[in-house]
């Protein structure tokens, strides 16, 4: 761990994925959707345009365009492409942060539209401890909202014992757990071991984060993307335990 930290202080990120070293315009080029309408507003995230974010998610949702949809095929692109031009060293804070607001913004007004849905559930989401990277927690709590779950959003940097006060006092049936830093995924594993006494299994998810990681501990299910979060948290609904919904999620 301490090592690894060193690394980091020196600019070395030993889990961070090979730079793709493509030009911006390929980064936009590789995520930018083939419909016309998705298009544009993956271009309004981009250019961190949150009122034409605005505009055109009203107008999509206007003509009938299913709010998952719009949130994975349109405004999840837009962020993806600003994250990885920033890492790749052609973008800066501002424009990620944005970028951001551009996405929430369209999201907030896909969620609007599913009003109220009797709750499939109750999951809370969370960045764990030490990890302010929340861009990924919010795409997968919007995602389960759209899929008639109830979400606690708990937001990022949150301690192990504020999630174990939660399940002890509310009823939860699942908990989200982000990690973006090798030097903070290990939080996940605590988390997953302090909440087991009360049955509620951890779904683990973000870049740092792994099968392999994951399944080196128990009451933990790994997924990649927010329809695996919605598959996990339907899984554990049903009755299944973590390690069935395990099996099942692969
Ligand atoms: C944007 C960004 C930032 C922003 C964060 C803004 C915000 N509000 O989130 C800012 C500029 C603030 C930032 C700061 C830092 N960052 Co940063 N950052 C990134 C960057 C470029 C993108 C991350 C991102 O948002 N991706 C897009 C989202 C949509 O992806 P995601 O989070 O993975 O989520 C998706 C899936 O994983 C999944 N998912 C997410 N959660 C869950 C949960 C479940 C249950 C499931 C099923 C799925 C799931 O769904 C999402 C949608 O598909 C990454 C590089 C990269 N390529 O990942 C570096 C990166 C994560 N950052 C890094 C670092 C080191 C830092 C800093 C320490 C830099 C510094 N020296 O100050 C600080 C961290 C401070 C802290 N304590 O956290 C490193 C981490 C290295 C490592 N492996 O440890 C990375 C990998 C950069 C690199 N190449 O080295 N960062």
């Amino acid at each position: 761990m301490l090592e690894v930290g060193i690394r980091i202080g020196f600019g070395e990120y030993p889990d961070a994925e090979k730079k793709t070293a493509l030009k911006p315009e390929q980064v936009r080029e590789k995520y930018l959707p083939k419909n016309a309408d998705y298009a544009a507003l993956t271009d309004a995230v981009i250019e961190g345009e949150v009122k034409e974010a605005q505009k055109l998610t009203a107008a999509l949702l206007e003509k009938g365009t299913d709010p998952t949809g719009i949130v994975v095929d349109a405004l999840m692109p837009g962020i993806q492409t600003v994250c990885e031009i920033y890492d790749n060293g052609d973008a800066f804070v501002p424009e990620v942060l944005l970028a951001n607001d551009a996405l929430v913004a369209g999201v907030a007004l896909c969620q609007d539209r599913l009003g109220d849905i009797p709750s499939a559930g109750r999951v809370a989401s969370l960045v764990i401890e030490g990890d302010v990277h929340d861009i990924g927690k919010n795409i997968v709590a919007a995602i389960l909202r759209a899929n008639g779950f109830e979400v606690i959003d708990m937001g990022r940097d949150v301690l192990v014992e504020d999630v174990v006060n939660l399940v002890k006092n509310e009823k939860i049936d699942l908990v989200t757990g982000t990690s973006l830093m090798s030097t903070t995924k290990e939080g996940l594993r605590t988390l997953a071991k302090e909440i087991a006494f009360s049955g509620v299994p951890v779904a683990c998810g973000g870049a740092a984060v792994d099968t392999h990681f994951t399944e080196s501990f128990d009451n933990s299910i790994y997924g990649k993307s927010p329809l695996d979060a919605v598959k996990i948290a339907q899984a554990v609904v049903s009755g299944k335990n973590w390690e069935e919904v395990r099996k099942e999620v692969k």
